[in-house]
């Protein structure tokens, strides 16, 4: 025989073996050819369960993986044409299926099959585990040690005892080439850089999930080696950051400097031997604002702790919040841009009405000081769903779930405006062929999804209106696989998920296997050439994703993209 008739052979062989695989008709492309898009993890009982069909059938069953019966049978909605994705749905919906177990949904004489899922009380809390405990794997100056790190351990670097004081943050007491000491935090993404301006959305995020669903939030063990302190794990996680945004303040002054870097993004090596000399450079109004609000919002948080340290540390907050907003008032419009000598991410932003909006919000919740705050501070801010650049949403978020009889007028503005926008959300949600909100695909399109549901649940905390958890739950569904890639977004989770991450630390370290827990940036079209020569991309937005290690719009992880898919998963397990 020649080689090619062996090969072909092999390839027919190969063929009949991946088609009689019991339930599992096809072989997934990995290309988003999926013909059942399904949530990969699953659903409680008392949720809504959704999956998007995109075959011809009209009828679907839910077949129980271990006995292969089919425990219900529906019938599939009317074809819908999504123009982010270019392709048509149907929804099948079995929420009235709530029997825990493991299943599959097929359709047609089940020739068509999902990959598996499970419904049980308590599904959420491996997700929630995974998602909080990848912030702990991307920390700065911190040994990976094997209890904790697993597979994963790791040496630390980036100590930051020994920072420059770039020419850009030179003041009199610390003139440019001088060392100031700003060690830990969690690298941004997957690069090692540290940016105060998205460490603060981050922050902020994972302590309002902290301040909403502290039950749930106390017991939730990461496995960290803190877990055998008296701080609940989340907090512990939250702490690492925190204190170290607190020492990128100058005490002179207030200000806050806008990031610590290399001065270019380096290769993909891992920390111990990254050993470039570290910047601070530039202080910034948008860092300082941003700082100011999540000081104030960590010290609310913070302040009625039984832990003494905690108590102690919302004391600290809250001054260094206050000193922060004094520099900002005196240095209103210092937009930060990355100087000639320095190419890492920016985090630029000119707009700063949403920033001093927030900052300004948080203070009169955490104070209650009836000055600091009026109804024409709402003017001129555009709120919407949040992201790093766009932070309005979050002081409206911390006003409405306050009571302040100091500021009702504002609270209740705060409330009437949070509602409109996640009505908003949610008559888009209605509309839409994928059963979601967003219509926007951007560098980072995941998190807008992520800070869609989180908007919502906000308002489902302040009204208990069972539509808003319904959407969220649909927001969690897209990122855990019910979207137009198939992909569900997290590393390690699910049957088809990321394994060639944008992240120095896992693409480093020689395990096959990416950090676990990161949601990745997701689909979009923002920038086609990062991979070199370029990788085929979809040319609709919603399908615009490859799993490839260049693709940095598509395929980073980020520390603000987890934090919002933290906070509405632990919310949707309570
Ligand atoms: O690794 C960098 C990533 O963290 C950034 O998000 C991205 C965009 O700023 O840039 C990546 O770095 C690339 C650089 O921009 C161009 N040269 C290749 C670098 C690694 O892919
Ligand atoms: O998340 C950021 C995205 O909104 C911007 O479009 C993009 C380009 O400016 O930068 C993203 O942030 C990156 C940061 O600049 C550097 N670290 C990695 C971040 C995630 O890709």
């Amino acid at each position: 025989m020649t080689k090619q008739v062996i090969w072909v052979m092999a390839a027919i062989m190969a063929a009949i073996i991946l088609v009689s695989c019991h339930g599992r008709s096809r072989l997934k492309a990995n290309d988003g050819s999926e013909t059942i898009l399904i949530n990969q993890v699953g659903y409680r009982p008392d949720a809504s369960k959704i999956a998007l069909v995109r075959t011809d059938d009209t009828i679907f069953s839910i077949i129980d993986v271990t006995t292969g019966n089919s425990l219900f049978k529906g019938g599939c909605g009317e074809k819908m044409y999504w123009s982010y994705s270019g392709d048509s749905v149907r929804k099948a919906d079995f929420s009235a299926l709530n029997t825990p177990g493991n299943y599959r949904v097929t359709t047609g004489d089940n020739n068509e099959s999902s990959y598996a899922f499970s419904i049980y009380r308590g599904i959420y809390t491996n997700l929630a585990k995974a998602v909080a405990k990848a912030f702990y794997y991307n920390r700065c100056s911190f040994d990976i040690d094997n209890e904790s790190g697993t597979i994963w351990a790791r040496k630390s670097g980036h100590p930051d005892t020994a920072v420059i004081v770039h020419s850009s943050a030179a003041s009199d007491e610390h003139p440019e080439g001088s060392i100031i000491s700003s060690p830990g935090g969690w690298y941004d993404a997957g690069d090692y850089n540290k940016y105060v301006v998205n460490s603060s959305i981050t922050v902020y995020t994972m302590l309002l999930a902290y301040q909403l669903y502290p039950e749930y939030c106390r017991s939730l063990k990461t496995d960290i080696p803190e877990s055998d302190n008296d701080i609940p794990d989340i907090a512990d996680e939250i702490l690492y950051n925190l204190k170290w945004m607190l020492t990128m303040q100058d005490q002179n002054d207030g200000g806050v400097y806008h990031k610590l870097t290399n001065k270019h993004f380096n290769a993909f090596e891992m920390p111990e031997v990254s050993t470039e000399p570290r910047y601070v450079v530039m202080k910034s109004t948008a860092a300082t604002l941003d700082f100011a609000a999540v000081m104030a919002m960590a010290s609310r948080v913070f302040r009625d702790e039984e832990v003494k340290e905690l108590r102690d540390l919302a004391s600290t907050c809250r001054r260094a919040a206050l000193s922060a907003m004094e520099w900002a008032t005196r240095n209103p419009n210092v937009i930060f841009r990355n100087p000639e000598d320095i190419s890492t991410g920016e985090y630029g932003d000119t707009n700063l009405s949403d920033e001093l909006f927030w900052a300004k919000a948080e203070l009169a919740a955490t104070t209650g000081n009836s000055l600091l705050l009026t109804k024409a501070d709402f003017n001129n801010v555009t709120f919407r769903t949040p992201s790093w650049s766009d932070v309005g949403m979050l002081g409206i978020y911390s006003l409405a779930l306050s009571e302040n009889d100091n500021y009702s007028p504002e609270i209740s503005l705060a409330r009437t405006i949070l509602k409109e926008e996640t009505d908003k959300l949610i008559a888009k949600y209605n509309e839409s062929a994928y059963n979601v909100s967003i219509d926007y695909f951007h560098w980072g399109s995941n998190s807008d999804v992520a800070n869609q549901g989180m908007m919502k649940l906000v308002s489902h905390k302040l009204s208990d209106d069972d539509r808003y958890r319904i959407s969220a739950q649909a927001d969690l569904d897209y990122i855990l696989g019910r979207n137009a890639t198939g992909y569900c977004f997290v590393t390690g989770i699910g049957s088809l998920s990321p394994m060639h991450i944008h992240h120095r630390l896992s693409g480093a370290d020689g395990v096959e296997k990416p950090l676990p827990g990161f949601l990745v940036g997701g689909p979009n079209l923002d920038v086609l050439n990062d991979c070199m020569p370029p990788v085929p991309r979809s040319p609709f937005p919603a399908k615009s994703y490859t799993d490839s290690e260049c693709s940095y719009s598509t395929n980073e992880i980020a520390i603000n993209w987890n934090a919002p898919l933290l906070f509405i998963t632990v919310a949707l397990e309570n």
